[in-house]
């Protein structure tokens, strides 16, 4: 059966606009004053996954057990250095296409949101200029669960009025594509195939990708 979406939500780090390299640097940061190995691959595993979740992650690879305070303390250095990282960000940063393709659905009548496990989304989105696109950002300060819980998206699916079935979720995170799915929404993997094989389709990036080739994969 034809599909036509009704709203497209957009994951923001890694779908939009690339800070894993960003959230890379502080981290490392963090990890080797803390003594802490922190790989690219360790980095891989933390996409989508909120802030206290990856401080978490660093501290259990460590064997570090650390109290409240000192945990929030850590959480508070590493958003810091992140800040400065991203302040110098700009529009020359958006992945190829993407804005192309949201303008499309926009002109179409498809209503377009964000739903980021970061605190930091509307900040990115002002730094790159495409904040006006967005009629609703569902982000990191507005949820209580993390991916793979769906209420990131739900959310922005409730805020439009519309059932996730008709919703199209963009994710470049396997946690991400796994709370679409736990909340009925279509799902589009943004990345490798072999990574995202749970996705209904996985796409390589937004260059060339058009609303009638979404339909087509949807159908
Ligand atoms: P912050 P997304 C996620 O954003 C990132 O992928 C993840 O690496 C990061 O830890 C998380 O946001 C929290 O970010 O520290 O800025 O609140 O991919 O869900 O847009
Ligand atoms: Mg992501």
């Amino acid at each position: 059966m034809a599909f036509t979406p009704k709203a497209c939500l957009f994951d923001l780090d890694g779908v939009i606009v690339d800070t894993a390299k960003y959230h890379f640097t502080g981290w490392k940061r963090l990890a080797d004053e803390l003594g802490i190995p922190y790989t690219h691959e360790d980095n891989e595993q933390l996409k989508g996954v909120s802030r206290v979740g990856s401080l978490e992650y660093i501290l259990e690879k460590g064997g570090l057990v650390l109290d409240n305070d000192t945990k929030v303390r850590l959480m508070e250095r590493k958003n810091a250095q992140y800040l400065e990282l991203v302040e110098t960000m700009s529009s020359a940063e958006l992945f190829p296409g993407v804005v192309d393709f949201i303008d499309e659905l926009l002109g179409a009548g498809v209503k377009v949101g964000l739903g980021s496990s970061s605190r930091n989304a509307a900040l990115i989105l002002d730094l790159c200029g495409i904040a006006d696109r967005f009629e609703v950002v569902v982000d990191g300060n507005g949820i209580t669960f993390s991916k793979p819980d769906p209420e990131v998206f739900l959310k922005g699916a409730h805020y439009f009025g519309f059932a996730p079935q008709d919703c199209v979720v963009f994710e470049d995170a396997v946690a991400g594509i796994q709370a679409a799915l736990n909340g009925k929404f279509r799902a589009v993997g943004v990345g490798k195939q072999e990574v995202l094989s749970q996705a209904e389709v996985v796409i390589s990036g937004f260059e060339g990708f058009t609303l009638s080739k979404l339909e087509q994969h949807l159908s």
